[in-house]
């Protein structure tokens, strides 16, 4: 099992509404919000497309929460330069979407933040071996990526606990897992007994149309957090 017992919680920006941005960042830092989860779709390696490069630099400008990228973008290894990554920052990028995966994880590290390999649901676990060195973290997509308020993929529950497995095997305990996809409390706890720290919160937990009841939301996922 990884070092790290306490989870930690990554708000999905692409859920909250513009209008209410503001009062949900006072409501990340009231709550000690660990990091708020930034997904940068392409509509090519998804058919979506999310948060621009503007829209980032000006997230900096309001908050003092470290980033949470998700790349699900082709050819990462040049859009990835558009943005402002910083250190602290962790940053995925998913196998299948680059030709030089190994080029990805060593910008991301020279640039002091911590490299993530992100696994689609049918990605399988063993490409986690050529990049291991470089790693800070996997991210687990549990729903295919694309879209929030999915449905979760229920294979990868169990794949959690495999990448967790393949990772201890290799002495790796420092490297944490992430999941992804429609992580309601029920699916916060079965995934936390499978190895995950990192919890991706969108519209099946924290973010709501309603403001009201945010710090109650975010106890309660904490609470699920936990043996
Ligand atoms: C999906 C994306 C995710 C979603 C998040 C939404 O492709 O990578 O980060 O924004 O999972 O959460 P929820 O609770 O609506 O599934
Ligand atoms: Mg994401």
């Amino acid at each position: 099992m990884d070092k790290q017992q306490n989870g930690i919680i990554s708000v999905s920006m692409m859920c909250v509404s513009i209008e209410q941005t503001m009062d949900y960042l006072r409501a990340f830092e009231k709550n000690n919000i660990e990091l708020l989860h930034i997904d940068v779709m392409d509509g090519q390696f998804v058919p979506n497309i999310t948060l621009g490069t503007d829209y980032v630099k000006q997230l900096r400008k309001l908050t003092k929460i470290p980033f949470d990228f998700h790349f699900m973008v082709m050819e990462p290894e040049e859009k990835m330069k558009w943005y402002d990554i910083r250190e602290n920052d962790y940053v995925s990028v998913h196998y299948e979407s680059t030709k030089h995966i190994d080029k990805c994880m060593q910008y991301i590290r020279d640039l002091g933040a911590k490299p993530m390999l992100a696994l689609n649901p049918g990605t399988p676990i063993c490409v986690i071996e050529e990049v291991l060195d470089y790693l800070s973290g996997v991210l687990v997509m549990t729903v295919n990526p694309g879209f929030a308020g999915q449905k979760l993929v229920p294979s990868t529950i169990e794949k959690v606990r495999r990448v967790r497995e393949f990772l201890d095997a290799r002495g790796r305990q420092d490297v944490i897992i992430e999941s992804d996809g429609n992580m309601s409390n029920e699916n916060v706890s079965l995934t936390y007994k499978a190895g995950t720290r990192i919890f991706v919160a969108g519209t099946s937990s924290i973010i709501k149309p309603e403001l009201e009841g945010v710090d109650e939301r975010i106890a309660e996922k904490r609470k699920h957090m936990g043996l």
